[in-house]
């Protein structure tokens, strides 16, 4: 059987339901119920997203075969406690990597180009005639985009960015470094370069964050390296909220360090850093990388085959962690 803390999309949900009992929460369950229901070993796996915390004491008391996140990010679960405690922990790579890089690029040109502004002044009724100098933005075209990470998302960034003239620098592992072979850059070779992670966050025009959280990315970009960005540099962030210090890109932003900001993510969502929204210089998005219909259809199938796999004891097609055989 299933519990399923926040309903999915109907494909995902008749998959389970051919599959089993389907238990779908009327409300996100807060750490307190989530725990309780995850313990009462009336489940065989529970359906989480972001939202659910699955830490290492909720895990030890759970009395289920595996969590299965509705989402190719698990910064939620904690997958060591999990793998201790034998359970398994599936998510959703792939289907979103195109829609995700899209929203990349849709900051990227949004901000550029000033289009939260725009978009006001027209609104407001502000629009009183072609006017050569208003709302004059960059051109990306030229511009340097910074890719933390070189992962999925990443690369269909970089694709999305050479297809708009710009010039795309690398790091793969920041703040460490992990050279990649010139195989591993398949089609990239001689189209994108790899630097060192100080060289790309000094270098970029437009840094855009493609990297899990975790402790080594929590705070990578914080006030010291916003402090070593161009003035007009733009930061770009589709990953995770937590690897930036919201509160010192703000202030950053405030004060003029940096030009910019596209995020559809946020430290502690749903709520933003102390004056980010009264910022004419951001394009903030609620964390709507992998929102369209199709994408979280597939998400959505994904998460569920993961769940009945694990339940009916087989390896889920997408396993994040893999247990010992006993
Ligand atoms: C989800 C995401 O919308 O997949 C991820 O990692 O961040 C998004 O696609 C969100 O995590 C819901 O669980």
């Amino acid at each position: 059987s299933f519990l399923v803390t926040t309903a999915i999309p109907d494909p995902g949900l008749q998959l389970l339901s051919d599959a089993g009992r389907v238990t779908v929460l009327p409300e996100p369950p807060d750490y307190g119920t989530l725990a309780a229901l995850c313990a009462s070993g009336e489940y065989d796996v529970v359906l989480t997203q972001l939202r659910d915390v699955m830490d290492a004491p909720l895990l030890a008391d759970a009395r289920v075969k595996g969590v299965s996140n509705f989402a190719v990010g698990y910064n939620n679960i904690d997958v060591e406690a999990a793998t201790r405690h034998g359970i398994l922990v599936g998510n959703t790579p792939g289907v979103l990597t195109d829609a995700t890089a899209d929203i990349a690029m849709l900051l990227i040109l949004g901000t550029a180009r000033r289009v939260v502004e725009a978009d006001r002044l027209v609104r407001d009724g502000k629009f009183l005639g072609w006017e050569p100098e208003l709302l004059l933005g960059r051109d990306v075209s030229g511009a340097v985009l910074g890719l933390a990470g070189f992962g999925r998302i990443a690369r269909a960034t970089a694709r999305r960015a050479l297809g708009f003239g710009m010039e795309v620098l690398f790091s793969p592992r920041p703040p460490g470094d992990r050279p990649v072979s010139y195989q591993e850059l398949g089609e990239f070779a001689g189209k994108v370069r790899q630097v060192p992670w100080n060289e790309l966050v000094a270098r970029s025009d437009f840094l855009s964050l493609h990297v899990p959280l975790n402790d080594q990315t929590r705070h990578l970009v914080d006030a010291e390296v916003l402090g070593r960005m161009k003035p007009d540099a733009i930061l770009i962030n589709t990953a995770r909220g937590p690897v930036v210090d919201e509160s010192a890109l703000a202030e950053s932003l405030r004060n003029g360090t940096i030009a910019g900001a596209g995020l559809d993510v946020f430290e502690d969502e749903p709520r933003l850093a102390a004056g980010l929204a009264e910022l004419p210089n951001t394009v903030l998005l609620p964390h709507v990388g992998s929102a369209t219909v199709a994408v979280r259809s597939e998400m959505a199938r994904l998460s569920a085959l993961n769940a009945v796999a694990i339940a009916e004891g087989r390896t889920p097609p997408h396993p994040v962690n893999h247990l010992a055989r006993a």
